[in-house]
Formats: C-alpha cells, structure tokens, sequence
C-alpha cells in the first residue's frame, strides 16, 4: 500500500491517440477486446522506455502488438501492470481480456446492478475493464461496439453517437458509439439493459436540437419528470450564466440501483444513483426533489468543467469539483432561494469538512499524496473546494470572474490541466495578484478568526481589529496568513445600513490588521463574512443582545440565520455546564424572545423562518468543544427544544394548523417552504412528549398525502416511546415495501432515533429480509446514519455501538471497500471523546487495522486514524 505523491508528477511516456472497444456481453463472462494506437511522447521517453499500461482482474486472453501475435513470455504481467520492455515510436496493441462482472460487488470497474451492466470507471477503474494507460493526461478518442442477447439487453449504450446497429445470429444483437470528443479513461461509460427510455429534447442558444434520454426500469417511467425538467434547466442556465453550449446530440442519463457515488458525469452517458433521479411526491420528499435538481445541474456542468477541460493528475481533483460545486450551488441559488441554499451548504461545511480538516485525514484542497484516490473524494476537496472558487468570485466580482472563466475555457478546452492554470488564468483576466490566495489549495485546516473592537465616544470612531490563526497539523507545522475576504456591514441602532461604500469586502492578507472608522454612532453594531465569505471559524465580541439585533436586523439573511445559531450555541454551552455541574437548568429569556420575534415576523420567508428556529444538531453542536460529551450535548440540546416548545406552543401550533391549506402535490418554493416550516413546528411540539402531540404527529402522519410530510412524521414517532411507533412503522412497510428508495427511508428513520433499545433495533434490521450488503444506500441508510448522524447511540458508554460498527465494518470490507472506507471514518475522531471512550473506539480500530487481506481503501483510512 504504497502512497502516490504530487512531486512525482511526470508527463505519460506514451499517448494513445485512439482505442477502439468491443464488449461481448454473455451471462457467465463478458470478452473485451481493445484496439489502441500508440504514440511515444517524445519529450518524456526515448526508444528505450518501456511500454506500461495499468491492468487490474483482467483475465488476458490474447494480445497482438503491430502484426505480431505476443506469447505470454513476450510481456510482463504484473498485479496490477501490463509491460511490453520495447515497442516502437508507433504502433497499434490489441489486447482480448476476460471479465466476470457479475461477481464484482466492489461497483468499480463493469458491474451488474438489478439484471443491468454498467460501469464506473472514475477514479481509477478502467483498469478493471482493460489493459490502459489509466491516468486523466492520456486523452483518446473512444468507439465503443458492445454485442449481447437481444431479449435481455434490448438497450446497449456508450458515449458519443450511436453510429452503427443490427442484428447479430443467436438472438444476439449489436450495437457501435462513436465519441467525438477525445477524453481520459474516466469518463468511459457502457449500459446494457432491459430499460425505458423516457425522451425530450432541448434547443441550444445557437438552434440545435439536443435529444435528451433517461433510462430506468419500466415501473419508475413516472417518476422521471422532475429529472428531466432538472436537466432542462441546467443546460438553459449554463448557457445564460457561463456562455456554455452543450456539444454532442444527444445527452442520456441512465439510472441504476446498486452505485457508490451520487452520479458520474461519464461524457453523453451520465450513470445515476436512482436516489438523484426517481422521484414523485409520494415517494420523494422536498429534499430529495431539490437534491435531483442540484446533481443533475453538478452533472451536467461537469461537460464544461471536468470533461472538456480536464485533470491534469487526481491531485488536482479540485480543479473539477471544487469549480462545478459552486457552479451547481450557483444554479440551485438561481433558481430557488439563495438564502436557504447558502444555509444549508454552510451547515453541511461546518458538520462535515470542518472535523475532516481538523482529523487525521486532513488535506489541502489540492492533495500532495494518497494511498487509494476514491479516498479523496473528499468533502475538502469539494465543498472547501467550492469555496475556495467562491471567494474568488467574491474577491473579483460577478462580471470579471465571468471574464475568467472565459479565458479559462478558451485557454484549456481539449486539454488536462492544473488548479495552478485555473488561478492562473483568473489573475490574468483580473489583473490581480492572487499569490497569496494560492494557499488556500496547498495550506490545510480551518482558520480561526478573532474580530474585536473599541469605540472612542469621543471621536465617534469604531475599531475594528481582525485576527487569523490556523492550528498546526500533520500538513504543515508552521501555517501561514491565508487571503481572506470577509464581506463586511455595519448597522446603525435602528437597524440601518451605514456601511462606507468601500468596504463591503475587507481583505485580511496577513496574521492581523486593523480597520478604523469614522463617524460611526455609537450602538452601531457590525455583521461579519455576510454570506459566509470565506470558510472560517469565527469568533466575535458580540454580545447577546447585539445578535439578536443582527437576528432581527441584518439584511444579509445568511447572517440574520447564523446570529440565531450563535444565540443556540451559547444558550447550549450554558446549559452543558450546568448539567455538569448538577444545577438546575434554565433557559434565558432573551432566547425565547428572539424565536417569538422570528416566529411572528410577517415579512419572513417561511424556509427561512423554518431554518432560523431549528437547533443546531448534536454533531455540530459537539464540534465546538475540545472534548465532546455526548450525554451532556444531547440533554442540554433536549431540555432547550422542550422548554422552547413549552413556551411557544400556541405558535407552533397556529403553524400546524395552516399547513392543511397547502396541496400536498405543490412544489412551488412557497408549498415547499410551508412545509419546512410546519416540519420545524412539529419537531418542537413532539418535544413536549404528552399523550396530545404524540396524537397530533400520528395524525399528520396518516393524512400526510406526501413525503415530505410522511416521512417527516415518522421520523419523529421513532424517536419517542409511543404506542403510535410501531404500527406507523408497520404501515409504512406495507404501504412501501416494494418501493427500495422508500424502504431506505425505512431504515434511515430507525437508525437515526436515539430511544432506549435503538442499538438492538439496528441489529434486528441488519438481519431484515430487506436488508442487503450489496446495496450502497440500504448500508447508508442504517449503518451510514447510525454511525454518522446518531452520536447519542453510536457512543454509548459501554462501546457496543463501536464494537458493532467495527464488525460490519470488517465484513463489508470484503464486499465494497469504497463504501466501506467511508463507513470507517467515523472512528477518526477517536481523540476528541473521554479516556474512555477513546480507549474503545482505538481498541476497534487496532482490531479494524490487524484485520488480514485489508482493502488498500479502509487501511489508508484506520493507518491514518492510528497514526
Ligand atoms: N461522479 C462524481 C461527481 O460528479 C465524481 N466525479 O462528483
Ligand atoms: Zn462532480
């Protein structure tokens, strides 16, 4: 397992300008054979440079080189090379391989999923398919001629343009895709399947008409047209915001069961997680509606930034993700409330990235080493990714960022390059100096940045002393000031903005600086990184008082949200020491101020008022503290929801009540929008745990008429001890059974409830008829949720929920390694709980670690932990 390193970078010895595939589908086996045309690259290698091409399972049959038939002897196979020690300058390799993909659970590589073939070749799994030069530098045209049972496999597709089909003896038929477009291995893609074809088309912005297919199994044909109108959208809005035009005829997306990833953006052939495509509002909630619109666009967007322009190396990951992360977030934004997208990318950051960057498996933004790339397809990698691109974007603005972008793409297209070309090209298009900027791909770790101020009555001047310090890690020892924009307001006490007009964005370039304003009343109050202009850990003087003004006041509404949370995290953290120190709990006043004030607010946008009134859930409320008490968090956080729900209930209630009135079939922002907000009312009201509001949840669970509401409802029935629990779960089986996105549902609703006897239920459900391995959202719907999302459970004093997580975690190994190294990662943060419960969790790892035949996925992940 040894790691690869960025420093060791070297241009391909070889090019392989075209490959010419054909895939012979049969039930027991499937034959490959690859047709490629070499070219030495003369600045990397000479005559004597052998030919090395990556070769993972591939059982090799024959192989031709020029019009010479090779022997076995006549190349070296490795484990996971091909060889051939002299070779011409050009010259033409022909190499047959047999494949068994019905045995391959890993999902990488040509896989089954429900009777279909497909396959996922990013990262590195074209080398499960064939004999290649398997790296994103090496750029090739592709055919693609795929043979099969024509009963079985009526639909057989690959990228580019159906160029060629008929019908073959046995009952056999065939078909061959042309790829006009040179691109890296990754994006191959190959269907093969008894599936619909649900079909629309698009007009391009210069007149030319795009089919536009979705593929599924016949009993979801109904359930494809958010999906579709998804995909609309995304290409009318790629060209409105970014000038870009779609290029081939034809887009298709195919959706299948059984996948690691969310999507993959394979060129003309995108494979889906069916999550990210079915959806109807029986069966889908709010979320997952937005979630299908916002993968489809990152998909989509991924043809510009990704395939057209490409990798240079894995390191430079970012380079596409980071960049079509902020484009998909840019689109969701656009189309639906910007302020609600900003809420929840940034809830997701602080949950997520924020621990990952401060554990063992923190990176820059730009990797220098790993060990298996899918490991780093990391939540640095893409939402620190992305807003690194924001603050770019921040930093230049709207028009000259477009600017740049345009270069970008008129610098690059057909070729594999580097996030040092895209910064580059920025500054260029600007004018600006961004030197110091680039850290922010190389330097790892969260910032941490203190603002404190003083007042001069006298002078009626404000001081404004801004300072950044990032801790030190395995990375870099020494952390240097990082580039940061911090958008920047200041409010008068009656809430007016009396911002100078030059500062708006103030750019902190080095460790500390201090801003100095004149004329400024006193009881003006400052809002900080409005938008969250830079992804950092802030700590202000602000007092209460003053954040609830902001809560009240700010017009950026990112921050008017963010001030209710730093209200809750305050009134948490006194809660907690409380606990700890047995005193009686009392929640303050001016907490429930504040939410009454939010709650009768005429002017609030209801997903708004929905998001400022939520708490802070126990995970991110556990990272603000060096050691995390998980008993202590979950108390304190209950005891505020419950007084908090004593005191406001007749609002929660008034709330309730007027969600009859909306369609339960509407998907306009404002339905959803209700929605979230009644969802949040209910939360509250199930807190009060009386024999009355365990009855008003059952009965919005009955009539809910859709998702969103059904499986909201359930949610909270699970996580109470009622007698309505078990007959809801029952019905809901019954109701949904046969539906697997639904059934993940099921299970999600389960895992995550944090009453006594969880941790059995989830054991009882492994072994539940319905339950699979072989499934990457059934695992993450129980195992991924109770490891992940269920900290009271998961951390139980006696480390029962280590020691089972540990087990399953050893057993899926031998299944799916990559669902498995993600699994793992929630012992990562061992070192941040008690003695105790340090002890075990390291205890699982070691036991984890010693495991024989360990998968290179799950050792990168536990060797780091421990290490
Ligand atoms: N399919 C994954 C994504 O789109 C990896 N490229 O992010
Ligand atoms: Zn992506």
């Amino acid at each position: 397992h040894e790691p690869k390193y960025l420093k060791d970078y070297r241009p391909p010895a070889y090019w392989i300008d075209t490959i010419d595939l054909q895939f012979d589908l049969y039930e027991k086996e499937v034959i490959v054979t690859s047709f490629m045309k070499i070219q030495r690259n003369n600045e990397q290698a000479g005559e004597h440079t052998p030919l090395v091409l990556n070769c993972q399972d591939a059982d090799i049959l024959h192989v031709v080189a020029g019009d010479m038939v090779l022997l076995p002897g006549e190349y070296e196979r490795g484990e996971d090379y091909f060889k051939l020690n002299r070779v011409p300058e050009q010259f033409t390799l022909e190499i047959k391989n047999r494949l068994t993909p019905q045995n391959n659970t890993s999902l990488e590589g040509l896989y089954k999923s429900s009777g279909t073939f497909c396959t996922q070749c990013e990262a590195e799994g074209f080398r499960k398919i064939t004999c290649f030069s398997d790296r994103p530098d090496v750029m090739s045209r592709f055919s693609c001629i795929i043979t099969a049972d024509e009963n079985k496999y009526p639909v057989l597709l690959s990228n580019g343009n159906l160029v060629k089909k008929g019908k073959l003896e046995n009952n056999r038929h065939y078909v061959k895709w042309e790829d006009p477009f040179k691109k890296p291995s990754y994006l191959f893609a190959l269907v093969a399947g008894d599936l619909v074809c649900i079909k629309d088309t698009f007009t391009t912005c210069s007149g030319r008409e795009i089919d536009l297919h979705i593929y599924v199994e016949a009993e979801n044909k109904d359930k494809c047209g958010h999906a579709m109108a998804s995909l609309k959208q995304s290409m009318a809005w790629d060209e409105q915001r970014f000038g870009r035009e779609y290029d081939l005829d034809l887009y298709q997306i195919v959706a299948v069961n059984d996948f690691n990833m969310g999507a993959m953006e394979n060129k003309g052939l995108n494979v889906f997680n069916s999550k990210y495509v079915l959806a109807r509002p029986e069966t889908a909630t709010d979320q997952d509606f937005m979630n299908i619109q916002g993968v489809i666009g990152h998909e989509y967007f991924h043809n510009w930034t990704g395939n057209r322009v490409t990798l240079q190396n894995w390191f430079q990951l970012s380079l596409k993700e980071g960049l079509t992360v902020f484009r998909d977030q840019e689109f969701t934004a656009d189309l639906n409330s910007r302020a609600v997208k900003r809420i929840s990318d940034v809830k997701n950051l602080r949950t997520l990235q924020f621990p990952e960057d401060a554990g063992p498996m923190s990176h820059p933004v730009r990797p220098e080493s790993y060990i298996e790339m899918n490991n780093f397809y990391t939540m640095t990698v893409y939402e620190k990714g992305a807003e690194v691109i924001r603050m770019i974007h921040e930093i230049l603005g709207r028009e000259i960022f477009r600017k740049g972008m345009d270069l970008y793409f008129h610098r690059f297209d057909g070729r594999a390059v580097t996030t040092e070309d895209f910064i580059q090209t920025m500054e260029d298009a600007a004018g600006v100096d961004l030197s110091r900027f680039r850290l922010w791909y190389s330097q790892s770790g969260t910032p941490r940045v203190t603002v404190r101020r003083t007042y001069n009555e006298k002078r009626r001047q404000l001081t404004i002393k801004i300072a950044q310090t990032t801790p030190p890690d395995h990375n870099q020892q020494q952390k240097k000031a990082l580039h940061i924009p911090i958008k920047f307001g200041l409010l008068d006490k009656n809430g007016k903005d009396i911002t100078p007009p030059e500062h708006h964005l103030l750019e902190l370039k080095s460790l500390e600086k201090e801003w100095v304003f004149d004329d400024i009343p006193s009881e003006t109050v400052p809002s900080l990184f409005r938008g969250f202009s830079a992804p950092v850990i802030m700590d202000t003087d602000l007092t209460c008082e003053e954040l609830s003004f902001l809560m009240a006041h700010d017009n950026d509404a990112f921050n008017r949200w963010d001030a209710a949370q730093q209200l809750y995290f305050r009134e948490i953290d006194t809660l907690i020491s409380g606990l700890q120190s047995h005193a009686t709990p009392t929640v303050s006043s001016h907490v429930i101020n504040a939410l009454e004030k939010a709650l009768k607010d005429p002017h609030m946008d209801r997903a708004l008022m929905a998001k400022t009134i939520t708490l802070p859930d126990e995970n991110e409320i556990g990272e603000k503290y060096e050691i995390i008490d998980v008993d202590a968090i979950h108390s304190a956080r209950q005891f505020l929801r419950q007084s908090i729900a004593k005191e406001l209930e007749g609002l929660f209630m008034e709330i309730i009540d007027s969600g009859s009135a909306v369609d339960p079939k509407d998907l306009s922002h404002n339905a959803m929008a209700h929605r979230s907000l009644v969802n949040a009312a209910l939360s509250y009201v199930a807190a009060l745990e009386s024999p009355q509001s365990q009855e008003i949840i059952y009965q919005h669970f009955i009539s809910s008429g859709n998702m969103t509401r059904e499986i909201f409802s359930l949610t909270l029935l699970c996580d109470m001890t009622s007698p309505f629990t078990g007959p809801a779960l029952e019905q809901f089986y019954e109701k949904w059974h046969t539906d697997p996105l639904v059934m993940d549902k099921w299970f999600s609703v389960q895992a995550g409830a944090t009453v006594p006897g969880t941790l059995d239920k989830i054991k009882s459900l492994c072994r539940h008829p319905d339950f699979t391995w072989k499934n990457p959202n059934r695992i993450r719907s129980l195992i991924g949720v109770f490891g992940m999302t269920n900290p009271f459970v998961f951390h139980q004093a006696d480390g029962a929920g280590y020691q089972f997580f540990a087990d399953k975690v050893i057993d899926l190994d031998k299944i799916n390694p990559q669902i498995t190294a993600r699994m793992v990662s929630v012992f990562n943060r061992y070192k941040r709980y008690d003695a105790r419960r340090r002890e075990l969790m390291k205890n699982q790892l070691k036991r984890i670690h010693d495991v024989r035949g360990l998968s290179r996925d799950v050792y990168e992940i536990v060797s780091r932990a421990l290490g």
